[in-house]
């Protein structure tokens, strides 16, 4: 078996090539700073697909002096066809010096087989110091390719694209922090084309990586479909002596059951997305995040938030609320607290459910508590039986799966999740509204969902995901 390619990534220093790194390896925890010199050491980054080795990416840092380098080498070459030993015999001659300890760590990986991807910065002009890079690298023989990663605001990279063209066999745009990944596909067929030896590893590799994607889709729904099973039935429950009955008021018993239940909650949200986070490789974002959805409007209980996430009552209808809905253990828990008596009309019950359903407030859960039963009560908070609780979870859990999916390894920006201005939900067809509202009703009745109907709330979730990401990318 050929042993999988190998590629350093070389250039200026500050130009972006831990980005590129980052990105195509997948690994966020590479260090990429505003700082020039954040990459003190070569560091090989492999990226693996169940355990096997697709490629490897070379850190480096940038180089310090390449116009010395090159005087050197211009100066210990005889003919064209010792360029590639002249540079050997410079790093083997100057390992220890201080001067040229960055040229010495950038150009090992390279004489050691691996290809040459140079990153240059877009934004900024072209000079001398560039062209005594690109010249030792032509010297050093490998296949190369040159990335133009704009950085700054400034456009030179029609002057780069012709300087490039000039040294390497394939020039790119490519913007680390930004390029989705069927770019990161097109680049890694286009490494292919540099060696014959590289063509079958790397078109296996494309093939792994999009089949490890639509995984991570699939895995994605079935995470977010439990976690909404769990959410939407949970229930905080006590068994209290009659004795402890008489000591604590019912406010202060629906208090401590509501926190517990508020707590689990968001924490069960929270473990949805470290989840996530972990399926697509994202481990850092964690603590950012964690900060920002403890913080109040964007609670997963706050009335903000269910203003961009719940559903409208068109959607309701089409999703066969209502008919599930209202009767049985629904309707109890609306009308419980509330002045309507079990004997009340139906319509006036249908009323109430309408308007407390699609309401601007999460109706909560009632405080419920039991018959004494051998000397014991038990008392219980939820499920929830507000439908909309669910829209929101989901809602939130496709938002973030979606900034999760689609954020580049090289990303370091806080993790923003902005609400949905129009309803996103609006493009699913009617089945699958069906299929998630009938486990919303299943489940805030504490009726466990059957394997099939984990499988069609899944699926459905899936479908939910797709128009997300549609509606997403089509945005005006
Ligand atoms: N906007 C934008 N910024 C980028 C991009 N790539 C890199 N940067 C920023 O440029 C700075 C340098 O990025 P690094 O990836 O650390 O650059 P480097 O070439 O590895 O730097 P050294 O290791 O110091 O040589 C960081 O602040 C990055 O966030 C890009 O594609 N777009
Ligand atoms: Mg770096």
């Amino acid at each position: 078996m050929t042993r999988a390619p190998m590629f350093a990534v070389v250039g200026h220093p500050n130009k972006g090539k831990s980005s590129v790194v980052a990105t195509l390896s997948q690994n966020d925890a590479i260090a990429i700073a505003l700082e020039p010199g954040t990459t003190k050491a070569r560091q090989a980054y492999p990226l693996t697909v169940d355990g096997n080795t697709l490629y490897t990416l070379v850190d480096t840092p940038g180089f310090q002096r390449p116009r010395r380098v090159l005087q050197w080498l211009e100066a210990h070459s005889l003919s064209a066809s010792d360029h590639p030993e002249t540079v050997r015999a410079f790093v083997t001659q100057h390992q220890g010096d201080g001067r040229f300890v960055d040229e010495c760590e950038l150009l090992a990986p390279v004489l050691d087989g691996a290809g040459i991807i140079y990153v240059v910065d877009g934004s900024v002009p072209y000079s001398a110091e560039h062209e005594a890079e690109m010249t030792i690298l032509r010297w050093t023989g490998r296949p190369s390719l040159a990335l133009i990663n704009s950085i700054g605001s400034g456009d030179y990279s029609d002057t780069w694209q012709s300087a490039l063209g000039q040294f390497f066999q394939v020039v790119r745009k490519f913007d680390a922090v930004r390029a989705p990944f069927e770019q990161h596909l097109s680049l890694l067929k286009a490494f292919g084309q540099l060696e014959p030896d590289w063509e079958q590893p790397l078109e296996q590799a494309t093939r792994l990586l999009a089949e490890q994607r639509q995984q991570r889709h699939l895995q994605s729904s079935k995470l977010i479909a439990s976690a909404l099973e769990e959410l939407m039935s949970w229930q905080e429950k006590r068994l209290l002596t009659h004795h402890q009955i008489a000591g604590v008021s019912d406010h202060q018993l629906a208090q401590t059951l509501r926190d517990r239940w508020y707590d689990h909650q968001r924490r069960r949200e929270q473990a949805l997305r470290a989840d996530i986070e972990y399926l697509y490789q994202h481990q850092r974002i964690q603590r950012q995040e964690a900060e920002l959805s403890w913080a109040s409007e964007h609670d997963l209980f706050s009335e903000d938030t269910r203003k961009h996430w719940a559903v409208s009552r068109k959607y309701l209808a089409t999703a066969g609320f209502g008919a599930g809905a209202v009767g049985g253990a629904g309707i109890d828990a609306v009308t419980l607290g509330s002045s309507l008596g079990t004997g009340a009309l139906i319509g006036g019950l249908i009323g109430a459910a309408g308007s407390y359903f699609y309401g601007d407030k999460l109706v909560l859960p009632a405080l419920n508590i039991g018959p004494l039963k051998d000397g014991l009560k038990t008392a219980s908070f939820g499920p929830v039986q507000d439908s909309q609780f669910g829209y929101i979870v989901l809602g939130r859990a496709v938002d973030h799966w979606w900034h999760i999916s689609h954020r580049n390894h090289a990303g370091r920006d806080l993790l923003e999740l902005e609400p949905a201005d129009h309803h996103w939900l609006s493009e699913l067809d009617k089945a699958n509204r069906k299929a998630i509202q009938q486990a919303f009703d299943q489940c805030r009745k504490q009726k466990a969902l059957s394997p099939s109907q984990q499988e069609n709330l899944a699926h459905a979730v899936a479908s939910a995901m797709a128009v997300y990401d549609h509606w997403r990318l089509n945005r005006p």
